[in-house]
C-alpha cells in the first residue's frame, strides 16, 4: 500500500520529546524522516532515564520510530555542505532547538528558503516570535504553568500542578504536524515554501480554552456554577482549580470503588449528564430521586452534588471499578474506570487495535509504544524500530551523492 507521505522528504532536527513527536508520526504516514543528530553522543533522550546500560532509552525508541539516523557536526565546514545539500533535495525542515541556534548555526529562514524556496522550516519554540519571553528555553512543565494548565489544574487547597499527560511536549508536536499538513497542501497551490511556528505556550493555551471561557463568565457573573466552589464556596477573581470536577455542563467527579483503600487506582469517572438522570436513579436503586424535586433537575442538584457522589460512592463500595462500569454502561451513563499504565499496557482492546503496540529493536529486544491514534481506512501505520545513532549516515550520504573517500573525508573531520 503506498503510504499518503511517501515521498516527502523531512530533515528531522528535533530533540527531547516537542519535535520528534511531531516527526515521528509523520514518518508513520509514510514521510521519509532523517533524523540528524551530533556526532557521538545524539539526542539527550537516546541516554535519559536508560534502563538497559548502553542501550538507548524508552524515552528516545518511543519517539523516535520509522525514522533513519545520519549523525552531522553542523557546526563545521564539511557538516554544513552536507546539510546544505540535504536541503536543497529536501520538502521540509523541522526543528525544536533553542532560540536562535538554527540562525548561529547559519542556517537562517533566508539562506534556507535562498537555497530552497519550496522549503516548509517548521518550529517549536516555548514562547512565540516577539513574545516578552521569546528567549527563554523551555521544557513540558515550564509551558504547562505559561499556558494556563497549571493555574487551573489541581485541588483549590493545594499548589498549581501540572499534568502527567505531555501537553507541552507532544500536544506541540501534534500542533506542529497539522501547520506542516497545511503548508504541504498551500505548496501544492503555490510551489512555495513557508515557515510554520508553533509555541508550547500557545498549544497549551489551545487546550485550556474552556478556561478562557471560564474567566470571561467569571469576570460577568462572580461565580462558575459547575465547580466545586459553587454555591458553597469562595470565588477570587481568577478561573480556580477545580479538583476533578467536569469541566462542560454535566457534573461528574473521580469516585471510589471496592478496593481504594489498597488500590491507588480504584475508583472511576461517573458523569452526571442532564438527560441521563432517570437512568442513573434506576442504576443505583433510587428511583425516588426522579421526580424529587430537590433532585429534578441540574440546577435543583448543583447545591447538594457531593452528598449524591456520597450516594453514588455507598452503591460502589461493593463493585470493583470494572464491575461498576459493565453496570452503569447499561444505563447509558458516561465513565471510565481510571486505568493504571499497567491496565493500559496490557488492554486487549488497546493491542489489536495497533495502540500499543510491540516494537522489535536490534539492542533492547522488544519493547511497548503507543502506535497511532489516528486511524484510517485505507491506511495501517506501522510503528519500525527507532535508529541507532547513525545507522543510516552512509546510506544517507551516499543518496547525496557521496563516494566512499567523501565519506572517509567527512569522518575524517568528525563531521559525520
Ligand atoms: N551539530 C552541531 N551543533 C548542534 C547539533 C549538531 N548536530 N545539534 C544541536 N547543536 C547545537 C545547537 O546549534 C545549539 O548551539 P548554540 O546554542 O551554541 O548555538 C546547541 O547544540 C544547544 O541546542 P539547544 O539550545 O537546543 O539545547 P539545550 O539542551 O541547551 O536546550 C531545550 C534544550 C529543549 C530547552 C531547547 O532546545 C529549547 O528550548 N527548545 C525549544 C522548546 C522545546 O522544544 N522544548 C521542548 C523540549 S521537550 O521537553
Amino acid at each position: 500500500m503506498t503510504k499518503p507521505l511517501e515521498g516527502i522528504k523531512i530533515i528531522d532536527f528535533t530533540h527531547v520529546q516537542a519535535g520528534p513527536a511531531c516527526t515521528q508520526l509523520l514518518a508513520w504516514f509514510g514521510a521519509d524522516v532523517v533524523k540528524v543528530e551530533r556526532p557521538g553522543s545524539g539526542d539527550v533522550t537516546r541516554t535519559q532515564l536508560r534502563d538497559i546500560p548502553d542501550v538507548d532509552a524508552l524515552y528516545f525508541t518511543m519517539l523516535n520510530s520509522n525514522k533513519k539516523s545520519l549523525t552531522l557536526d553542523t557546526k563545521k565546514p564539511e557538516g554544513k555542505e552536507v546539510l546544505t545539500k540535504l536541503i536543497k533535495e529536501s520538502d521540509v525542515l523541522v526543528e525544536n532547538f533553542g532560540p536562535g541556534a538554527l540562525d548561529r548555526m547559519g542556517f537562517s529562514w533566508d539562506t534556507i528558503r535562498e537555497l530552497n524556496p519550496k522549503m516548509i522550516v517548521a518550529s517549536v519554540k516555548g514562547f512565540s516570535d516577539g513574545h516578552h519571553y521569546d528567549d527563554l528555553k523551555v521544557y513540558e512543565n515550564v509551558a504547562q504553568c505559561a499556558g494556563g494548565a497549571a493555574s487551573t489544574t489541581g485541588f483549590w487547597d493545594g499548589p498549581p500542578t501540572v499534568s502527567a499527560a505531555a501537553l507541552g511536549d507532544s500536544n506541540t508536536g501534534m500542533h506542529l504536524a497539522i501547520g506542516i499538513l497545511t503548508a504541504l497542501m498551500g505548496r501544492q497551490k503555490t510551489g512555495k515554501g513557508q515557515r510554520v511556528a508553533v509555541s508550547m505556550q500557545d498549544s497549551v493555551l489551545n487546550l485550556c480554552r474552556v478556561k478562557l471561557r471560564d474567566q470571561q463568565r467569571l469576570d460577568r457573573l462572580g461565580y462558575l456554577e459547575e465547580y466545586p466552589q459553587y454555591p458553597h464556596g469562595e470565588f477570587s477573581d481568577v478561573v480556580p482549580r477545580g479538583g476533578n470536577a467536569g469541566g462542560g455542563g454535566q457534573p461528574g467527579w473521580v469516585l471510589k470503588c471496592k478496593g481504594w483503600e489498597t488500590d491507588p487506582n480504584a475508583y472511576i469517572y461517573f458523569t452526571i449528564q442532564g438527560h441521563a438522570w432517570a437512568p442513573i436513579c434506576r442504576a443505583l436503586g433510587k428511583p425516588e430521586w426522579i421526580e424529587d424535586p430537590h433532585y429534578a433537575t441540574p440546577q435543583a442538584r448543583q447545591p447538594h452534588i457531593f452528598d449524591i457522589f456520597n450516594t453514588i460512592e455507598q452503591w460502589l463500595a461493593d463493585k470493583t471499578k470494572f464491575e461498576a462500569v459493565d453496570i452503569l454502561r447499561k444505563f447509558d451513563i458516561p465513565c471510565s474506570p481510571v486505568l493504571s499504565m499497567k491496565e493500559i499496557a496490557n488492554d486487549p482492546s488497546l493491542r489489536a487495535s495497533g495502540t500499543i503496540t510491540e516494537v522489535p529493536h536490534k539492542e533492547r529486544g522488544t519493547y511497548l509504544t503507543v502506535g497511532s491514534p489516528i486511524k484510517f481506512s485505507d491506511l495501517k501505520p506501522e510503528v519500525t524500530a527507532s535508529p541507532l545513532l547513525g545507522e543510516h549516515t552512509d546510506e544517507v550520504l551516499a543518496s547525496l551523492g557521496y563516494s566512499n573517500e567523501d565519506i572517509a573525508r567527512l569522518r575524517e573531520a568528525q563531521a559525520v
